[in-house]
């Protein structure tokens, strides 16, 4: 067999190497690991058997709920709740934090979880993914949970990463030293390492964007995607556009080619001018994937991982990804910035 590092392997290594690191983070992982095989074999089986089309309820964010989203928050939730090391779980199917049942052993850690992110492309077998994001709680183990152990910036994360289910099912984190990229083997039932130290190019040649919002940006979005189309931008020709509208897809190609995704604000709502992501589980993750392969991740002014949640569902205008790009919508939003 050749040198073959499973993805267990390879987090039992790196736990070497965290100072009193207890064997915990290896048991929730261990647990999110055969969350993504229960999820992958039932995505791949979607088209066969009965679990495509729509259950008929309605999420927290008002988006109807596919019997696939509905059975990877299942999944997950039963499985990590039987890690025996979190202390509290969030969803972005859940309105509210889910508490770890009182009959399971608890620990210290805390795991916010998109988790089947992209779930309008199902029913067109269109890659889609679940996204996770874990932090260690502040507060004192004894007492009782507070809401500021959930709410940490995305700087505080101790890990975080996707499952992608495509072609194949590849599993991408960082524990903050490096991102690496594994690729489940189904005749084992394995992730085994495939992409070790992923690096985002510092300039990529291509920018996903919905362009069809276009009317509803702010003035800086435009004026960066006139940048990005400009043969007079840094590449001097324009950047190819790409965009699946599935944000692990999307977001995947452009870690290992490079280049730029933004899901800006929307000004359609003036109560509501953050965009569609939502800031907890799916920009902090990958703003810490990203950060860790050498891009950026900002809201146009702000370093993502920056960003204090004030709620849990809370959203944010999203630019990320190779640094020489984000640096460019930077330095258009604080131009304008200056002129106000
Ligand atoms: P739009 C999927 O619902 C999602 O949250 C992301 O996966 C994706 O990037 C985005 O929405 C697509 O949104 O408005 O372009 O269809």
């Amino acid at each position: 067999m050749s040198q073959q590092v499973t993805v267990t392997e390879h987090i039992l290594l790196h736990q070497k190497m965290i100072p009193g690191a207890t064997g915990q983070f290896t048991r929730l992982f261990n647990e999110l690991v055969l969350s993504a095989k229960i999820i992958a074999r039932a995505v791949n089986k979607a088209g066969l058997v009965d679990v495509l089309g729509f259950t008929g309820d309605i999420n927290v964010q008002g988006e109807e709920v596919k019997k696939l989203d509905e059975y990877a928050n299942r999944i997950l939730i039963h499985r990590l709740s039987r890690s025996g090391v979190l202390c509290a779980m969030a969803s972005e199917e859940n309105a509210d934090i889910i508490e770890v049942p009182e009959n399971f052993p608890r620990g210290d850690y805390i795991i916010i979880f998109d988790p089947l992110d992209g779930s309008s492309n199902i029913d067109v077998n269109v890659n889609i993914g679940t996204i996770f994001s874990i932090f260690k709680r502040r507060s004192n183990s004894d007492a009782a949970l507070l809401s500021s152990d959930v709410l940490q910036k995305g700087s505080e994360q101790v890990a975080a990463g996707y499952i992608l289910y495509g072609s194949s099912t590849m599993l991408i984190f960082s524990t903050g030293d490096g991102v690496h990229g594994f690729t489940l083997d189904p005749s084992v039932g394995e992730f085994i390492l495939s992409h070790p130290n992923i690096r985002i190019p510092e300039q990529g040649k291509i920018y996903s964007v919905n362009e069809g919002y276009e009317r509803y940006w702010d003035r800086d979005t435009k004026k960066a995607l006139s940048y990005f189309k400009s043969p007079k931008n840094a590449l001097r020709k324009p950047y190819s556009g790409r965009y699946i509208g599935s944000l692990v897809a999307d977001f995947h190609r452009n870690l290992l080619y490079g280049g730029i995704f933004m899901y800006p604000a929307d000004l359609r709502d003036p109560k509501k001018p953050w965009g569609k992501l939502r800031l907890t589980c799916e920009c902090n993750p990958m703003a810490f994937i990203v950060e860790k392969a050498g891009g950026l991740a900002i809201d146009g002014l702000k370093r993502i991982l920056d960003i204090e949640p004030e709620h849990l569902h809370q959203r944010a205008p999203f630019f990320c990804g190779s640094a020489k790009d984000v640096q460019v919508v930077q330095e258009i939003f604080e131009a304008e910035a200056r002129r106000k």
